[in-house]
């Protein structure tokens, strides 16, 4: 009976293992496994290896970036709200905070909300609105010096080559045009990738005022929107900086 029995079972298994390879054959066109579907069994497991082991090196990666996301969360800095007044000059913009310190840019994390209040180098009476240490820096300054500074630091570049005219031809053209009625003398402000702008008059008496929040990481560029000779194109300066 024992051997009966055993003999059944393996009839039994000897079944099954037929059915398993009628059921792979299925396939073949002579429902034998050939080498192709061999091949095509093991591509597939060696996919799935792939697979796991890809699987195995993301879990490896997550923990550091984890980590680092944490740090920069600790690390983030609270936006702040900032005046800062700006002078348009030919060809270039100064930045100062209310304390009449010049800044060389401004520079302020994500979401700060921030106000330039904006004058023209001209429009004395507008000037005269500002802070008292702002206008008095403003006043000490020599903005026929600071051009030609600017080129020196290739800020803007030299005019008789660029242009066909010196900067100081250039300087004294703009600037006898003061007492004239003339396009030369203004300037416009814009914020590139903020989308705030204003009109500097020479002859305001008011300054200008653009506020804004800052959404967006990055450099943005001042830059003058108003024809204002020679050196117009190359009045647009790097002077805000958005840190995440
Ligand atoms: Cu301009």
């Amino acid at each position: 009976m024992m051997r009966r029995r055993s003999l059944m079972r393996q009839a039994t298994v000897l079944s099954a293992l037929l059915l398993l390879v009628a059921a792979c054959g299925v396939e073949g066109d002579d429902g034998v496994t050939d080498a192709t579907d061999e091949q095509d069994v093991d591509a597939s497991a060696g996919e799935q290896d792939a697979g796991a082991a890809s699987e195995d090196s993301a879990e490896e990666v997550v923990e550091p970036e984890e980590e680092a996301a944490e740090d920069e969360t600790v690390e983030a800095p609270e936006p702040v709200q900032v005046t800062v007044y700006v002078v348009g000059y030919h060809w270039g913009w100064a930045l100062f905070d209310e304390d009449g310190s010049e800044l060389e840019v401004l520079e302020g994390p994500v979401g700060s909300e921030v106000e330039l209040i904006a004058v023209n180098d001209h429009a004395t009476h507008a000037i005269e609105q500002l802070p008292e240490p702002v206008a008095a820096s403003i006043a000490s300054l020599d903005w026929h010096e600071r051009a030609h500074h600017d080129v020196e630091m290739g800020h803007i570049p030299d005019l008789e080559e660029a242009e066909g005219v010196s900067l100081g031809e250039a300087l004294t053209i703009a600037h006898d045009g003061h007492d004239h009625i003339g396009p030369a003398q203004d300037h416009a402000l814009m914020v590139a990738g903020i989308g705030v702008e204003a009109f500097l008059d020479s002859h305001g008496d008011e300054p200008a005022r653009l506020a804004f929040t800052v959404g967006e990481e990055g450099a943005y560029d001042f830059r003058c929107t108003e024809e204002c000779g020679p050196g117009h194109d190359h009045q647009r300066r790097e002077m805000l900086v958005v840190t995440g």
